[in-house]
Order: structure tokens, then C-alpha cells, then sequence
């Protein structure tokens, strides 16, 4: 089954710790952990981490490369303490070695506080059917989760899209999978395949699940034009959004076997929605643990022909796919 999002939390801190110790810091301050690196709650350093983080937020993307951010703020906001000096502070977070790649640990540790209104009494998704766009203005933009039943069964793709087609349009299409790995993202998720030529060469036993073969799941973003052009033919966006939204420019596929999704937070800049394709998923929602004393983690099931939507940046999500079921997906954003 699915990770938790607290031992997927666990997993992470403990490699970070030993890419930390690696590194050379010393062991016995690291194991004192992070929160009591960090100054008390209410205090004026305290009041300097949160404005250092949501800074840190809003220019993650400016940084070149991902610094161990936790640890960084941690050291930094303790020689700040020191010489009171906030700018002092934000360039020696920015100026610290690299020790990790650019990963959800790090955007987990430097992501700005919720509060918990928005997932408060929710226990389930709103399940809706044959909503025009009329009816959907209510709950457009709502942190969800939703589930349309049936929105996207009368897409070609239904019947289109397949592990085969990919790989034949990937294959045959000049620089495509350049287009991937140098402008969109690939998501190994717990498979070990790394890039979408790993997932494209593999044999047709183990594309197909054969007895035996171990389960694959991975999701990756869909940017050369020429491909996007192609399968855009087969699915359209959900007539239910609203007219006026924000939409990216390029969609994403999500495809596999059982694994599914680690838990997780997407750090984008719009809401998700997607068309469940082929195969039936379970979705398992936990709040983010600032709010595990008000809110409760639950699962719900979703169908081939349905649509979610949900702010996958404030729910921890995970996706598990029944036993023997290919499971796809067209995912994008909406905002
Ligand atoms: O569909 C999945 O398995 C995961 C999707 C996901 O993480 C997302 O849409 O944000
Ligand atoms: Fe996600």
C-alpha cells in the first residue's frame, strides 16, 4: 500500500541525515534533530525563520541549485541570532554547499504555515455528475477533493492512449525525449526507472506487468509541440472549469501498475485536475501535519471516465493502483 506521509517524512530526514553526516557535519548535533535546532515558537528568531522561509518560498525557483535548506536555515538562523543581521542571513543560506537535490523534504521544510480551514470537516470528496459550467462556478477554485463522475468518458483517449502509443510517438518524434529531460518533469515515483527512455525501453513483459515482473509507475510532463499537438487530439480540457481559468501550457501523463504516487505536496502554482483514463486508482488524502489535530487523513476510489480535482499543494497525496490494473491518466492545472 501507499506510504504514509509521515513515514515517507521519517525516510527522507533520516537520508538527509546521512548525506549531512557524509558531508561532514557532526553527527551528535544532527541527532538532536532539526526542531531543536530551530529558536522557540513566538520568539524574534523565531519570527526571522518564518520571514526567511516564506522568502526562501517565493524565490525557490531563483535558486540555482538546491541547498540542504532545512539545515541551512537552521545553521543560518542560529549565526543571525548572533549578529542580528537578516540579510547577513539570507546570504549564507544562499551561499551554503549544496547537499541535496532539489526535493519535496526541502520544499516541506520551507513551505509558509496553513492554516486549517480548508480541509475542517472533510472526510470525503464531493462527488458531482453531469455538472455544466453554470453549476460548477460554486465549487471551482474549492481545495476539494471532487470527483466528476463520467466527465472525461466521452474523450477519444479512452480508447487512444495506451503504453504503445507513447512509446511509438517518444520513438518516433525528433528530440522528444530531449524535451523532457531538458524542459518538463519526470517522476520515478518508487519505480526504478529514471527517465521516460528507461520506461520506453523496457521489455514488453515487464511493460505489461507480466506474472512474475515488478510493478512500474511513473508520471511525466508532455512539452515537445509536436507531441502535444498529436495527442491533444484525443482530450480536451474539462467543459465544467471556468471559462476565465489560467491554464498551463502543456499536460502531463500519469501511467503504471500498483505503486502509484508516493505521498506527496506539489509545489505549482494552480489547482489539479485529471482525467482518469484507464484502470481504477485510490486516492489516500492526509492534511499537512500542521493540521493532524483538526483534520483526518481518508481515502476515496475513482473510476476509468472520472475526473479530480483537488489543491494538491495543501492535501499530502498518495495514488495506489488495484492489483493487475493499468492505470493512466492525463493530469494538468487549473487556476
Ligand atoms: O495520479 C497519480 O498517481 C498522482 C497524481 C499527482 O500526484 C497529482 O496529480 O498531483
Ligand atoms: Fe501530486
Amino acid at each position: 500500500m501507499c506510504v504514509t506521509r509521515d513515514e515517507w517524512l521519517r525516510t527522507e530526514l533520516r537520508r538527509l541525515q546521512g548525506r549531512a553526516v557524509a558531508a561532514g557535519l557532526r553527527a551528535e548535533r544532527l541527532k538532536r534533530g532539526l526542531p531543536s535546532a530551530l529558536p522557540p515558537r513566538g520568539s524574534r528568531a523565531w519570527r526571522r525563520t518564518r520571514t526567511l522561509t516564506r522568502t526562501l518560498t517565493r524565490t525557490r525557483g531563483l535558486l540555482a541549485c538546491s541547498l540542504t535548506i532545512a539545515v541551512a536555515v537552521a545553521v543560518a538562523v542560529a549565526a543571525a541570532a548572533f549578529t542580528g543581521s537578516l540579510s547577513g542571513l539570507f546570504d549564507q543560506v544562499t551561499a551554503a554547499r549544496c547537499l541535496l537535490p532539489n526535493n519535496y523534504l526541502v520544499w516541506e521544510a520551507t513551505r509558509p504555515l496553513s492554516d486549517c480551514s480548508f480541509c475542517q470537516g472533510v472526510t470525503e470528496p464531493l462527488i458531482l455528475h453531469n455538472i455544466s459550467r453554470e453549476d460548477f462556478k460554486q465549487y471551482a477554485y474549492s481545495s476539494g477533493p471532487i470527483i466528476v463522475k463520467g466527465a472525461v468518458s466521452h474523450w477519444k483517449a479512452m480508447h487512444k492512449f495506451s503504453y504503445d502509443m507513447f512509446k511509438n510517438l517518444y520513438e518516433h518524434t525528433n528530440g522528444a525525449y530531449e524535451s523532457v529531460e531538458e524542459g518538463c518533469q519526470f517522476l520515478n515515483f518508487k519505480s526504478d526507472l529514471f527517465s521516460l527512455r528507461d520506461v520506453f525501453a523496457m521489455s514488453d513483459d515487464r511493460a505489461n506487468h507480466a506474472e512474475g515482473e515488478d510493478p512500474w509507475y511513473v508520471g511525466w510532463g508532455n512539452c515537445h509541440p509536436d507531441i502535444l499537438a498529436i495527442i491533444r487530439q484525443y482530450y480536451t480540457y474539462p467543459e465544467f472549469l471556468p471559462e476565465d481559468s489560467e491554464l498551463p501550457n502543456s499536460e502531463n501523463i500519469f501511467f503504471g501498475y500498483e505503486l502509484g504516487a508516493v505521498m506527496h505536496l506539489d509545489y505549482i502554482p494552480r489547482l489539479m485536475w485529471q482525467g482518469q483514463i484507464k484502470g481504477n486508482k485510490t486516492w489516500s488524502l492526509a492534511p499537512i501535519p500542521e493540521c493532524d489535530h483538526i483534520c483526518k487523513p481518508f481515502q476515496f476510489y475513482v473510476e476509468p471516465g472520472d475526473a479530480v480535482l483537488l489543491d494538491t499543494r495543501i492535501w499530502y497525496h498518495a495514488t495506489h493502483i488495484p492489483s493487475g490494473q493499468f492505470s493512466l491518466t492525463v493530469q494538468s492545472e487549473y487556476g
